[in-house]
């Protein structure tokens, strides 16, 4: 019979949690891509060693809870206001990994001036941006990321270009910019595309690390709850609209 201690012999471990994520029940809903990127970071700083010298900065929305699930040092910012407090602390301890975990209706809305001066900058940080078309905290309010006809809280007819103008793309903005070093656009929705994910993650942090400049990666995602899909339809429907618009992969690399 096979024991439970043959099982965790470390010939047998084929995969085990982040030891940075801790035991708290997370609050997000099932479906809900904030966990999966969550656990790809924490993977991230552990592979680069970076346990003890990572400070992250985590602004309003969903994703403003990553506090209480990743065991490193936090700050968190007002609304929008992350890649300013970033480019603080990584100035005031260059020594430290400093990332941001920012939502839509964060970066690309409220934050969009601090988002893109702080890019501009070239500091040598990292913005992980969570692109879920939506406000998602606080209901499932039309975002500027929100895709033309889609249907939220704020836009139940759907996203009309003339009364509410085309979505941005801030990402493709974010490459033009001299300061950016890195830049992509991934997603989480299957195993291929989260392993893509975590190696984009880990250069991003890499190059924040040896003074490239400034990274960001975008990560497509879903919200289940605020697009009233359950998990599996949500998936389909980011894969056949939300990639055609926002496609994924490598936008900038200055290597
Ligand atoms: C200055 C300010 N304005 C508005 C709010 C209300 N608010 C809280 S969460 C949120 C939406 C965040 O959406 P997003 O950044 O897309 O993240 P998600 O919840 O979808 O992960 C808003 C508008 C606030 N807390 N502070």
């Amino acid at each position: 019979m096979i024991t439970r201690e043959d099982i965790i012999k470390p010939e047998n471990l084929v995969y085990q949690k982040p030891v940075l994520m801790n035991d708290n029940a997370m609050h997000y809903c099932p479906g809900c891509s904030h966990g999966v990127v969550h656990k790809l970071i924490a993977e991230v700083i552990e592979e680069m060693g970076m346990e003890d010298k990572t400070i992250g900065i985590s602004p309003v929305g969903c994703a403003v809870f990553m506090y209480n699930y990743l065991d490193i040092d936090w700050q968190e910012a007002a609304h929008g206001r992350a890649p300013a407090v970033a480019t603080a602390i990584k100035r005031l301890w260059p020594s430290k990994l400093v990332f941001t975990y920012q939502g839509d209706g964060d970066l690309a809305c409220i934050g969009t001036a601090e988002t893109i001066h702080a890019l501009n900058r070239g500091d040598n940080i990292t913005i992980i941006f969570i692109n879920n078309g939506i406000y998602g905290m606080t209901g499932g309010q039309m975002a500027p990321t929100t895709l033309l006809g889609m249907k939220t809280a704020t836009c139940p007819e759907g996203r009309d270009v003339h009364l509410h103008g085309y979505p941005i793309k801030i990402t493709e903005i974010a490459a033009q910019l001299e300061g950016t070093s890195y830049v992509t656009r991934q997603s989480v929705q299957s195993v291929a595309a989260i392993r893509k994910a975590k190696k984009a993650i880990r250069k991003a942090f890499e190059n924040s690390m040896s003074g490239k400049g400034s990274n960001l990666v975008e990560i497509v995602s879903t919200c289940n709850a605020g697009w009233k899909m359950t998990p599996v339809d949500a998936n389909t429907w980011m894969e056949k609209n939300m990639f055609p618009f926002y496609p994924l992969g490598d936008i900038k690399d200055k290597e």
